[in-house]
């Protein structure tokens, strides 16, 4: 599943009457053999024996996906029409090199106003200019290698490319192999670097049927001046450049290769250092800080994604200012489409290879199998803008670490040799500038510590797995969070599809239980629940409930880690998406209806972001009913700039009853607001000063903040109360709205938390929603849906 395979079929096929058959054996019945025969074990949610199998990990079940493994031909079926020579891929490598001109040079001053940075400190402007180079990778189709030096000094090669505004740049045609191609003894590198290919399925004689051949010298260079730099969403523009590569044969047209790209440079920063996060996607230079999320299968049937679905989810990912997604390896080599739209939105790849949760025996037949696995997609996806860096495996050097599903000495030689030494060593010959990393999580490989807080990337799961309450992501400053999450249901129309009546309406239901594949997990979301919210009394309440339980979690984490850009410089939330109607993590749920978490994302994602960290009685739970009674009341209040510019920011709060009106003076013993106007540099977070609020009514008065830009308005803000929201004593905001074609506008009559704005089809999307407003009116856009029997909701209802 996870790569092509080719056939020759010159010799079978007829001029009319050809018929292509396909016949499918039985996936299931096949790892169970394969199991039996040879047991190698991995994760209990799927299948057992489905390490045995190249296809989808998840499809044999996992903790989120029905044990379903689909079948049929996915991607499409090619009748390649070639001479002997075919352009099979190109590989293309660039160069950054930054000019630096005085302001007063006339051509600076033209270019600016493009990708020209100004310092001006020095009056320096800064132009990037781009060397790109492009080496042809051909299949030759022949096995007579005395006939190659012949066959290859009739080719020729150029190369156009197109730039964003349409303008092209041509190279000169250029011989491929200019010399005689063999080594010569007195050439210090090889000129040709030809290996036998064995084309799998085709049982000739010897089994070789052709050669593969790319040119190490003599490739074909082109220059961009003042080039148009790619960059993440959020940190700049997502320009594109359009190559292609013709393959001439006697001066012939025979073949050519397009592709989009991008330029920019992208690498891990793994710097050491006092407060420097050890762990960084670096583009362009800059180390970023990664927010998005975990993308899985779209689908249990593969064959209902297609590049609109794809486009839907990952527009809507971009809708929540994400500028990262990750790839998870217990899914499949995504489309070609799904890259060419994350390069358009600037969503930077995280991609594992198609390894999770599983140990695998590394037989000869295995190894020369994902070895073709590699080949191809590492190079169907190495010139993508968008590809951060590729990932051995999803969580199997912690496992092997701890000997989960490890049963022998091999197993663990195996992980070693697959993921690092075949992987890294076939990357860096076919595409090397893109970084690779061993293993999510991991410290950098060799099993030392893959679960360290202070190196690589890591999956904190004590939230969720390990009950923990919320709070405990502030104990961590995690380099690289690339995994953590909180479940909850799917939308009630969603559920609808799964559900025939009332009687299935209950999370406890035979079928509701189906469609929650981690365990009792139903139970956990009530642990959580009862922690947090009041009881809720119906079943669309519930459903509301453990929308805002997730969203209010996962915001916290994400709020935290941000707070400590530098030392933390990535959160990816598991998960994206779902692949049918499930109890999960996802933030968008199989029908694409968005819960609450995936605006409390698009809040907490916002380049210019500002959060509180309150101290209160937070945490439900024994301690509650423990001497010492006290504790702590504070609120300490932090903005967060994920953007190129410094920006002058005011921060406001105030202290406000629950009925909405400001706290006086007078009322509390503590200050009831403040306001500071300061600076955010660039890609920094800063903290006010923490304000002590001993003296508020944790019961009855919450903080409210406000950020706003340098005209006054407001771009981020939320409310904090000091207690839980069960016990906090709302009085009724009711809701009000009104609806014109494109706005809404919501009036509350005192403190409202987590509003709620629906549509009958609960596929309204909105610029904001499921958000805490004060007493007073909020407008909001309507971004897409009908405004048709619009209903509203907040925590108040939860009862
Ligand atoms: C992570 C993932 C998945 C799993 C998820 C939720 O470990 O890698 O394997 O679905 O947690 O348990």
């Amino acid at each position: 599943m996870h790569r092509m395979y080719e056939f020759d079929i010159k010799d079978i096929v007829k001029e009319k009457g050809n018929k292509l058959t396909v016949l499918f054996h039985s996936p299931t019945r096949y790892i169970k053999e394969a199991v039996e025969k040879d047991y190698v074990d991995g994760s209990s949610d799927a299948m057992p024996g489905f390490p045995h199998i190249r296809k989808t990990h998840s499809s044999f079940g996992w903790d989120w996906g029905a044990h379903l493994p689909d079948a049929g031909i996915y991607r499409p079926v090619y009748l390649i029409g070639s001479g002997s020579v075919r352009l099979e891929s190109v590989q293309i490598l660039q160069k950054h090199i930054t000019v630096k001109n005085s302001v007063s040079d006339k051509k600076a001053v033209k270019s600016s106003g493009r990708n020209t940075k100004t310092s001006n400190k020095n009056n320096i402007n800064e132009s990037t200019n781009v060397k790109i180079s492009f080496k042809p990778e051909l299949l030759i189709n022949s096995t007579d290698l005395s006939d190659l030096e012949s066959a290859l000094s009739k080719l020729t090669y150029d190369v156009k490319i197109t730039d964003p505004d349409g303008r092209e740049l041509r190279s000169k045609e250029t011989k491929l192999f200019p010399s005689s191609g063999r080594n010569k003894s007195s050439d210090k590198k090889p000129a040709i670097d030809a290996f036998a290919l064995k084309m799998s399925g085709i049982e000739s004689a010897d089994g070789l049927v052709g050669v593969r051949v790319r040119t190490l010298e003599n490739s074909i260079s082109i220059t961009i001046e003042d080039a148009k730099i790619w960059w993440p969403r959020g940190y700049g523009q997502q320009p594109l450049y359009d190559v292609e590569v013709t393959l001439y044969e006697d001066g012939q047209k025979i073949d050519s290769w397009t592709k989009r790209i991008g330029l920019r440079t992208v690498d891990l920063n793994l710097k050491k250092g006092r407060k420097a996060a050890d762990f960084a996607i670096r583009v362009n230079g800059t180390p970023i800080f990664a927010m998005g999320a975990d993308y899985i299968p779209e689908d249990h049937l593969l064959g209902r994604v297609n590049p609109a679905t794809t486009r839907s989810l990952l527009e809507k990912a971009a809708f929540a200012n994400h500028n990262c997604v990750r790839v998870w390896g217990g899914g499949y080599y995504p489309e070609d489409w799904f890259y060419d739209i994350c390069d358009e939105l600037g969503l930077l790849v995280w991609q594992d290879m198609m390894f999770a949760c599983a140990v695998y025996h590394l037989t000869e037949k295995f190894e020369n199998n994902i070895k073709e696995e590699f080949r191809q997609n590492l190079r169907r996806l190495r010139h993508h803008a968008s590809l951060g860096l590729i990932c051995g495996n999803n969580e199997m050097e912690m496992f092997v670490d701890r000997g989960v599903w490890v049963h022998s000495k091999e197993e663990v030689r195996d992980y070693t040799i697959m993921y690092e030494r075949i992987i890294p060593s076939m990357l860096t010959d076919i595409a090397p500038q893109v970084s690779y990393w061993p293993s999510s999580p991991s410290s950098g490989g060799a099993f030392d510590d893959p679960g360290s807080e202070t190196r690589g990337d890591q999956h904190y799961w004590d939230v969720w797995h390990g009950d923990k309450p919320f709070t405990e992501y502030r104990k961590f400053r995690f380099r690289f969070l690339s995994e953590f999450g909180f479940q909850s249901f799917p939308l009630r129309k969603t559920i609808d599809l799964i559900t025939d009546d009332e009687n299935d309406r209950n999370i406890f239901s035979y079928v509701m239980e189906r469609h929650q594949r981690n365990g009792a997990a139903n139970g956990k979301i009530m642990n959580y629940m009862q922690q947090t919210y009041r009881y809720p009394s119906d079943f669309d309440t519930l459903l509301y409930a453990s929308h805002m339980l997730q969203a209010d979690g996962i915001r916290l984490g994400i709020e935290h880690f941000r707070r400590y850009r530098g030392e933390c410089m990535g959160a990816v939330v598991w998960q994206l998406n779902d692949c049918w109607p499930v109890a999960s993590w996802s933030s968008i749920d199989y029908a694409g209806r968005l819960k609450a978490l995936h605006y409390a994302e698009k809040r907490a994602f916002a380049p210019l972001m500002i959060s509180c960290e309150e101290n209160g009685r937070i945490n439900c739970g024994k301690a509650v009913n423990e001497y010492p009674k006290d504790f702590e009341k504070s609120i300490r209040l932090n903005v967060a700039n994920e953007s190129m510019e410094d920006r002058v920011v005011t921060a406001i709060w105030e202290l406000r009853n629950a009925n909405g009106t400001a706290v006086s003076k007078s009322e509390v013993s503590c200050p009831v607001s403040g306001t500071k106007k300061i600076t955010v540099p660039a890609l920094t977070s800063v903290w006010l000063d923490k304000v002590d609020m001993e003296g508020v009514d944790e019961f009855s008065q919450y903080v409210s903040y406000h950020l706003l830009d340098e005209n006054g308005i407001e771009i981020s803000g939320g409310s904090v109360i000091f207690s839980l929201p069960k016990y906090f004593k709302y009085e009724d905001p009711k809701l009000e709205l009104e609806a014109s074609a494109d706005t809404i506008t919501i009036t509350s009559s005192a403190y409202a938390r987590g509003v709620e704005i629906l549509n009958d089809n609960e596929d309204i999307i909105l610029s904001d929603n499921y958000f805490d407003m004060d007493k007073g009116t909020k407008t909001i856009k309507v971004i897409s849906g009908s405004c048709d029997n619009l209903r509203l909701r907040s925590v108040y209802d939860i009862k």
